[in-house]
């Protein structure tokens, strides 16, 4: 007979946060939201941790370049789609890698024979405006001169004429030697006043090239994320089919974080694509998986399976209709609390923390901050990525307002049968999700530091400096339907709603 669980499926709206002693060291600007997402050993660092605990959903309508961009460079993290070719997919993460570096394998070159019109289709192409002339057009040749666009006037000179009449050439150029430091790199740029900084061999031939761009990028975005060749950090959706060909792709453009993207991810089939990962690259990747909504499916992935981190949630996604279809899932707060409490008792028996990641349903600021309270190390969210200008989706117009197409994973629009299918069936034979629209935020970098100034807020609120110590410090009382009618305005005219206007 089916067992039934006597606990009500229970969603985040359903709890409130009590608060605990603010100490007066308690202040935001003391606050760390520093966070694992990859499993570790009581008394060690994890191999990785984001600065914010947020990460954007590996969804056609939500994680491209430009988020994951965006993303890296606040401390955090969007999952590159899979629902793409497997070259598409690794291309996104090679633009990411190659955004912002300490040293950069220059991507612009020109041979001294080249014309001025071959140097400006160039720069049209990469975007670039300093580009290295070496003897043979390659980025690792011998360098003869340096071109910036501001050697030429595009409009006035002959764009038929050599660039070996505009460049700088070899003797003129500033460079640094193969060796040098970051630092010292910038100390000569700053020395010369430069703008590129040529890296040089013994011998002459180029090797790379560093940016006085790239340094002040960074001291803008302190919470960025690197990798140790200083570049931005990746992550990306794989899934149980094709990763034995995906996954070696994508590792070669430069991922960091993978993440199997399954809406039921107990499975044998996870299982073994992640011991098959395992066995290729150890611990050189952070490996992720999901979705599971118990603790029993947690603790199979995690024995199993070793993956790095957890998601948990089925079939509350916005644009989720799984439960409506398949009768699958669990409420999004019940399940979450489950697997914390299974992540909990397997750290006090094996010394090993395993970080867990909430992921989709999560409607509101206050909602994120539940999740946090309960026990999640980060939360994924579609939807909230999704309203903002750097998902990859074009701007709409409906009735005067300004929208963006949404659509879940699981739609016909996404056709990403692999998340969707049990096993080896690749045709879609029903939906999961729906295509719609969503308003428009605004920039993500405002949308996530208003979500981040309220979370450190609650957390001096609960006396916790910490993400750690806000779940162990946190106490949550559940709500009646009367005290959550209370929680909003009551018998007050509302100033910031259109039916408040009287003329
Ligand atoms: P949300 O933040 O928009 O509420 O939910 C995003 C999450 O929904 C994703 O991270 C993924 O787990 C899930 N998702 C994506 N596509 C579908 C679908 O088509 C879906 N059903 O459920």
């Amino acid at each position: 007979m089916a067992k039934i669980i006597e606990d009500v499926s229970r969603t985040f709206s359903e709890y409130l946060l009590l608060p605990r002693l603010t100490g007066k060291g308690h202040l935001s600007r003391n606050v760390s939201m520093q966070t694992p997402v990859a499993r570790y050993n009581a008394g060690e660092q994890p191999r990785l941790t984001l600065n914010l605990p947020f990460v954007a959903a590996s969804m056609q309508a939500v994680s491209g370049v430009e988020m994951s961009i965006a993303l890296a460079r606040m401390g955090c993290a969007a999952f590159i789609y899979c629902s793409q070719s497997i070259d598409q997919q690794a291309a996104m993460i090679r633009k990411v890698k190659a955004h912002k570096a300490g040293f950069v394998e220059s991507d612009s070159n020109l041979k001294p024979d080249d014309t001025l019109a071959d140097a400006v289709a160039i720069s049209r192409q990469t975007g670039h405006s300093t580009m290295p002339v070496t003897h043979d057009g390659s980025n690792k040749g011998k360098l003869l001169g340096i071109l910036t666009d501001k050697d030429f006037w595009e409009f006035e000179d002959d764009l038929s004429a050599p660039i070996a009449e505009f460049m700088t050439p070899r003797a003129q150029v500033v460079h640094g030697s193969v060796g040098l430091s970051l630092h010292e790199a910038n100390l000569l740029l700053r020395k010369h006043k430069k703008e590129c900084l040529p890296i040089l061999d013994g011998e002459g031939y180029l090797h790379s090239l560093v940016f006085k761009k790239d340094y002040v990028d960074h001291r803008k975005n302190p919470n960025e994320i690197l990798d140790s060749r200083k570049r931005l950090i990746t992550a990306a959706g794989i899934n149980t089919h094709d990763f034995q060909d995906r996954v070696p792709s994508l590792v070669d453009a430069g991922a960091d974080i993978f993440a199997f993207d399954s809406s039921d991810g107990y499975s044998e089939f996870q299982k073994d694509a992640a011991l098959w990962i395992r066995e290729k690259y150890g611990d050189r990747v952070v490996l992720g998986g999901g979705n599971v909504v118990s603790g029993e499916g947690f603790r199979y992935l995690v024995e199993s399976a070793g993956l790095d981190f957890v998601k948990v949630g089925i079939g509350g996604g916005s644009i989720c209709i799984t439960r409506e279809q398949k009768g699958i899932g669990r409420g999004q707060a019940s399940a979450l609390m489950d697997v914390v409490a299974e992540r909990n008792r397997y750290f006090e028996k094996t010394g090993w923390y395993v970080p867990v990641c909430s992921d989709g349903g999560l409607a509101s600021d206050t909602q994120i901050i539940l999740a946090l309270a309960m026990g999640a190390d980060f939360v994924m969210m579609g939807r909230y990525f999704a309203m903002t200008d750097e998902s990859p989706t074009p701007r709409v117009s409906i009735s005067g307002r300004m929208y963006k197409p949404y659509w879940g994973e699981g739609s016909n629009r996404a056709r990403n049968w692999q998340r969707y299918s049990s096993g080896d069936e690749a045709n879609l034979k029903f939906e999961e999700g729906i295509d719609g629209y969503v308003p428009i935020t605004g920039s993500v970098k405002d949308t996530l530091w208003l979500t981040a100034e309220k979370l450190k807020s609650t957390m001096c609120n609960s006396g916790a400096p910490t993400l750690a110590e806000f779940r162990d410090n946190a106490v949550l009382t559940r709500i009646s339907q009367q005290s959550f009618v209370e929680g909003g305005t009551s018998n007050v005219v509302r100033l910031d709603t259109e039916s408040s206007i009287v003329d």
